[in-house]
């Protein structure tokens, strides 16, 4: 008997902004979620579906913190958290939703509920990671990332942070494409184990990244304590950060980012279009 075909490919429909970049809207699901772009269960679809409005082209899905000291999550919480909101917000959208995980069982049961791109800080190097990913066939982002969530930030430290992120890039991607994953994203990963210095060189060097990785190249810079740095009125993330969020992902833009990864969609939608009014 011939075997099954492989499950069809997923196409990332053409972005909103005519020529892009592609805009994100981060949908937490952590239990404090709300201050970091997130939504409690019910209100998860609404809020998915006024980032839709507002102009993101993706909902990215995530339920275990990613931010600087945050602790981990078990496999099987974390699916309790995803599940049912991916379920109920592509019930209601027909875009495409991402899962933020660095775990294949969560990419799995993502998928199944309706997810169609795995975007995961650890790039695909969880044990089995890579080879669920090409048994998903679907898009993955792959992200750099120096050490730990819970210690990254302690002393990060590069000789060269662009060449260096460039090369472990393209190893990951190198070891993805051996599996046979076909669309692949890279992301430097602003703010993971990584100074301002260091961010500020990434960003500048966004058109060098898609160059030297051939791949296009997926930013998220919005709310991250970088922006603190620069300004000392920015300590609120969810109040505080509005202005250089939103200059953080046009710069990206302007540098050749193809995806920016946002939580204030309509105020980034916004200047990406005047920057587009220019031709
Ligand atoms: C989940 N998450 C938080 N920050 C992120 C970033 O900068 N890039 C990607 N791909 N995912 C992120």
């Amino acid at each position: 008997m011939p075997s099954a075909p492989p499950m069809s490919h997923f196409q990332i429909p053409p972005p909103k902004i005519a020529g892009g970049p592609y805009v994100m809207g981060v949908l937490n699901v952590t239990p404090d979620s709300f201050s970091d772009g997130g939504a409690h269960d019910a209100a998860a679809a609404p809020h998915a579906l006024a980032m839709l409005e507002a102009g993101a082209d993706i909902i990215d899905v995530g339920g275990e913190s990613a931010r600087p000291g945050a602790a981990p999550v078990e496999e099987g919480e974390e699916i309790a958290r995803v599940v049912p909101v991916i379920a109920a917000v592509r019930a209601v959208i027909k875009a495409p939703i991402s899962i933020d995980t660095t775990k294949p069982a969560v990419a799995r049961a993502a998928i199944s509920a309706g997810a169609s791109i795995w975007n995961d800080i650890a790039a695909l190097q969880s044990p089995g990671a890579l080879e669920t990913a090409a048994a998903l066939h679907r898009p993955v982002v792959l992200m750099h990332m120096q050490g730990e969530p819970g210690t990254m930030q302690n002393a990060p430290r590069y000789d060269d942070v662009v060449t260096e992120v460039i090369a472990f890039l393209r190893a990951r991607v190198e070891a993805a494409v051996a599996k046979g994953i076909e669309e692949i994203w890279v992301d430097p990963g602003i703010g993971f184990g990584k100074t301002l210095k260091h961010n500020l060189a990434l960003l500048n060097n966004v058109e060098r990244i898609a160059g030297e990785t051939g791949r296009r190249v997926l930013i998220g810079a919005s709310r991250k304590s970088f922006i603190a740095a620069i300004d000392a009125h920015a300590q609120d993330a969810a109040k505080g950060r509005l202005g250089g969020s939103v200059a953080a992902a046009l710069i990206a833009a302007q540098r050749g980012a193809a995806m920016v990864r946002v939580h204030d969609v309509a105020e980034t939608v916004q200047a990406l279009k005047v920057w587009r009014a220019l031709g």
